[in-house]
C-alpha cells in the first residue's frame, strides 16, 4: 500500500491498516483529490492479503463533513450542468461499493462530527465506534438535497424506516450516546478510551478468520435483499468454502485442544 497520499494518512500496524482522512481544516470534507485517493487505498486494502482489517477515520476533531462545499455546489452545478452531480456521484458509488464488498472487516472509527456524504461512507463501512462527542447529521436537506453516497440505501437498514426518515428529513444532530442506543453505531465509548477500543477491536479482527468474515459479510448484506430460499441456498454455497478453510480446521483443532486458535487468515 502507497503511503504518500496528499490527503490520506496510511499506516499499517501488523495486519490492520489505518487510512485517515486528513483534511482536518475543513472537517475532513470531500474534496475530488480526497475521495480519488481513499477509493485507490480501499481498494489496495481489498486485494492486499496482507490486510486482514481497515480502520476508517478523520484527523482532527472530525470524522468528516460530507462534499466540501466549496469545491462543489450550487454554483458548480450550474456551471456545468444538473447532469454532472450524479456523474460526480458514481466516483462515491465506487467508493461505497468497495468498502461494502470489501472482503475483510472495515470500521469506521468517528470522534467528533460525522455529517453528509461523510455520514455515508461511514455507513458503508460493516462496524462503527463512535467517541462520546460525536454528532452525526444527515445534512443534505439543511442544503436543499437528499441523502447521497448510500444513505438511503444504508440508513433504513441500519436504524429503521421511522427514524431513518426522521434524521434525513429533520438533519438534526444526533449525539454518540443516542446513535448506539438507535443502532447508528455498534459502540458508543468515552473519548479517552476511544483510540485503545478501536486498536482493540481492529487486532482482535485482523487476527480472526478472515475468509470466513468476508462470507459472514457476503451471506449478511445479500440477506437484506432476498427471500428465505435463496438465502439459505447461498448458505449452502458459502459454507461449502468456509468448510474449507485452514482457519476452520484452526479452530476445531483448537477447540479439541482447549487452547485459543491462531487464524492466519487463509
Ligand atoms: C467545510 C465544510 C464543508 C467545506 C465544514 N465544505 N468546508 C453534495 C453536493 C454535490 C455532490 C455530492 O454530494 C454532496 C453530498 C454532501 O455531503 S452534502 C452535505 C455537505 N455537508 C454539509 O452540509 C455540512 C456542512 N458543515 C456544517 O454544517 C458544519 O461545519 C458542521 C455541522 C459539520 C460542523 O460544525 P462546527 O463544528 O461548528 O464547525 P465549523 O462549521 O466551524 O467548520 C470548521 C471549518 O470547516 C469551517 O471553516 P473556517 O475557515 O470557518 O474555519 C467550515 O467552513 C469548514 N467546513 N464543513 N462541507
Amino acid at each position: 500500500m502507497r503511503t504518500d497520499f496528499q490527503h490520506l494518512l496510511v499506516q499499517q500496524d501488523g495486519a490492520v491498516v489505518t487510512i485517515t482522512m486528513n483534511r482536518p481544516e475543513v472537517l475532513n470534507a470531500f474534496n475530488d483529490l480526497m475521495l480519488q485517493e481513499l477509493t485507490e487505498a480501499a481498494e489496495t486494502a481489498a486485494h492486499d492479503e496482507t490486510i486482514r482489517c481497515v480502520v476508517l477515520m478523520g484527523a482532527g476533531r472530525a470524522f468528516g463533513a460530507g462534499q466540501d462545499l466549496t469545491a462543489f455546489g450550487s454554483a458548480r452545478a450550474e456551471r456545468e450542468g444538473a447532469d454532472r452531480v450524479s456523474e460526480h456521484l458514481k466516483k462515491y458509488h465506487r467508493l461505497v461499493q468497495v468498502l461494502h464488498n470489501m472482503p475483510k472487516p472495515v470500521i469506521a472509527a468517528i470522534r467528533g462530527v460525522a455529517a453528509g456524504i461523510s455520514l455515508n461512507i461511514a455507513l458503508a463501512c460493516d462496524l462503527r465506534i463512535a467517541s462520546d462527542n460525536s454528532r452525526f447529521i444527515q445534512a443534505f436537506a439543511r442544503i436543499g438535497l437528499i441523502p447521497d453516497g448510500g444513505g438511503g440505501y444504508f440508513l433504513p437498514r441500519l436504524v429503521g424506516l421511522g427514524k431513518a426518515l426522521e434524521m434525513a428529513l429533520l438533519a438534526e444532530e444526533v449525539s454518540g450516546p443516542e446513535a448506539e442506543r438507535i443502532g447508528l453505531v455498534n459502540k458508543c465509548v468515552p473519548l479517552a478510551e476511544f483510540e485503545a477500543v478501536t486498536h482493540a477491536l481492529a487486532q482482535r479482527l485482523a487476527n480472526g478468520p478472515t475468509r470466513a468474515y468476508g462470507l459472514i459479510k457476503e451471506l449478511t448484506y445479500k440477506s437484506l435483499d432476498s427471500d428465505l430460499q435463496t438465502s439459505l441456498d447461498l448458505e449452502g454455497k458459502l459454507q461449502d468454502i468456509a468448510i474449507t478453510t485452514e482457519d476452520h480446521r484452526e479452530g476445531v483443532t483448537a477447540f479439541l485442544q482447549k487452547r485459543p486458535a491462531k487464524y492466519t487468515g487463509k
